[in-house]
């Protein structure tokens, strides 16, 4: 358990994400009744996979999975302004939640780069690994200056966060921790950061001047807050889920963005529904906003740096090969085709270094316990069957992947060209602290298992010689 102190009268930060995670989840149940829908589908789809699949649910239940699956959830928010991004991270840490990674969606024609806040220990991350996808608006990209002002002005004004959050979150740096009681309240109030308003603080010639520079921004300068914009189960089988969206009566997404369907998932494949059309009160006029939508994902092993490189090059191969990106017809058919590079048996994601994996000791294994594989290479124990390696989940985002969302949920077709920007120091500078880089963090997990399997090992020579 991962207490940001050992005093046992402040509750564990896995315990405040566990508890903020349900009330999000509640909260956006209420809001958006599709997402119960689809929460209830991947429930059905994933009873059904860890059933038909006994190798899935063996892999799942030895990497401690299983109990993770059915509350995890991932959720993306748009903020404004530098000081609301710093506060956001002060916000998350009391939940465990720390910035990973960084993502230039300017590539991709959208005005925003990002940040996931999420756990990052082993321990934590099996406890509840709640996400939030946090993406800060690059007002420099509004090219009316007198827009982008504007754009600024209103910003300035508003507080996202209630007067109580504040001081809790301030009180919990100071002491290390919140009490039973702190803890709900915190809850509570951080919550509200994160609810829907159907009044926006603007009118509406503001509004449509706003959405007219992008529909980004309009989202996030014309409203109370950075209102969820969706919450995302896992699921154990995105194409039969997909398949099972339209008799749900959602309206899903045509292609399944990120790798194609494998024998050895890997990253992260998502879908979505269309976001809904919702109606909004100006201040001097109704209107209509499209933000909120439904999302489902499916997760599988970490690439290394290599890996990575692989699997960018094969995707840049297929969106080259026609203009339409992902939604072109054949696209599907090509992903696969082009895909067929990468390797699809674990052993030789591994042995290639394509992957990470957590090395630990096999049943079988620890049976024999005999003196001599105290020094033995990982490979021999691998292939005398006395260690096992089981995948590393990803456990973050894909930038295209995730421009393919935005463009899919802002309700239109258009697709802004803004100048390839990437700018992580003045995202760090907002942020007030750097983002962990994602795959050191798989990286250090994996070594860590090693180096527990070499304890364990030089343990039982010992034991043996005694
Ligand atoms: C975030 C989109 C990114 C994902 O799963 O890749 C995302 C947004 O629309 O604000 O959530
Ligand atoms: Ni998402």
């Amino acid at each position: 358990m991962s207490n940001m102190n050992s005093n046992s009268s402040f509750v564990g930060t896995d315990e405040v994400r566990a508890r903020f995670s349900h009330a999000m989840s509640a909260m956006y149940r209420q809001e958006v009744p599709q997402y119960g829908t689809l929460v209830d589908l991947v429930a059905d789809i994933n009873s059904h996979a860890l059933s038909a699949e006994p190798a899935l649910r063996a892999q799942l239940a030895r990497a401690g999975e299983l109990e993770r699956l059915d509350v995890e959830r991932h959720g993306a928010i748009r903020v404004g302004t530098a000081a609301e991004l710093e506060t956001l991270r002060r916000l998350f840490a009391v939940m465990g939640m720390e910035p990973v990674g960084y993502y230039d969606l300017s590539v991709a024609g959208v005005p925003v780069h990002s940040t996931a806040f999420r756990p990052v220990g082993d321990a934590a991350l099996l406890a509840n690994p709640f996400r939030v996808f946090t993406s800060l608006l690059r007002l420099e990209l509004i090219a009316d200056p007198a827009l982008r002002q504007k754009a600024a002005d209103i910003l300035a004004r508003r507080c996202i966060f209630t007067p109580r959050a504040l001081e809790l979150i301030a009180q919990c740096e100071t002491a290390g921790g919140l009490s039973a009681a702190d803890a709900d309240a915190f809850v509570r109030e951080a919550l509200e950061t994160f609810r829907w308003h159907s009044t926006a603080t603007v009118d509406a010639g503001t509004y449509r001047a706003l959405q007219a520079s992008h529909r980004l921004v309009a989202d996030v300068v014309c409203f109370r807050g950075p209102h969820i914009n969706h919450l995302t189960p896992r699921t154990l089988d995105i194409d039969a889920a997909q398949a099972a969206m339209p008799a749900r009566g959602m309206d899903a997404k045509d292609v399944v963005e990120g790798p194609p369907r494998r024998n050895c998932p890997i990253l992260l494949r998502q879908t979505s529904f269309k976001a809904l059309q919702e109606t909004v009160r100006f201040t001097d006029d109704e209107g209509a906003h499209t933000a909120r939508f439904g999302e489902i994902e499916q997760r599988g092993v970490a690439l290394t740096r290599k890996g990575r490189a692989l699997y960018d090059a094969l995707l840049t191969e297929v969106r080259d090969m026609g203009h339409a990106g992902s939604a072109a017809p054949d696209y599907a058919q090509r992903l696969q085709q082009v895909f067929r590079a990468f390797p699809d048996a674990h052993d030789a994601l591994r042995a290639q270094g394509l992957a990470f994996y957590r090395y630990s000791l096999s049943a079988c294994g620890r049976a024999q316990a005999a003196a001599d594989h105290a020094d033995a290479g990982l490979e021999q124990l691998l292939a005398r069957g006395w260690v096992q390696a089981d995948p590393i989940t990803y456990e973050d985002f894909l930038p295209v992947s995730a421009a393919g969302i935005f463009q899919s949920n802002l309700g239109g077709e258009e697709q802004k060209q803004y100048q390839a920007h990437a700018a992580q120091q003045s995202f760090e500078a907002a942020l007030g602290a750097r983002v962990h880089d994602e795959i050191a963090l798989y990286e250090a997990a994996q070594q860590r298992s090693i180096d527990q399997l070499r304890a364990e090992l030089r343990r039982a020579a010992v034991v043996e010689a005694a």
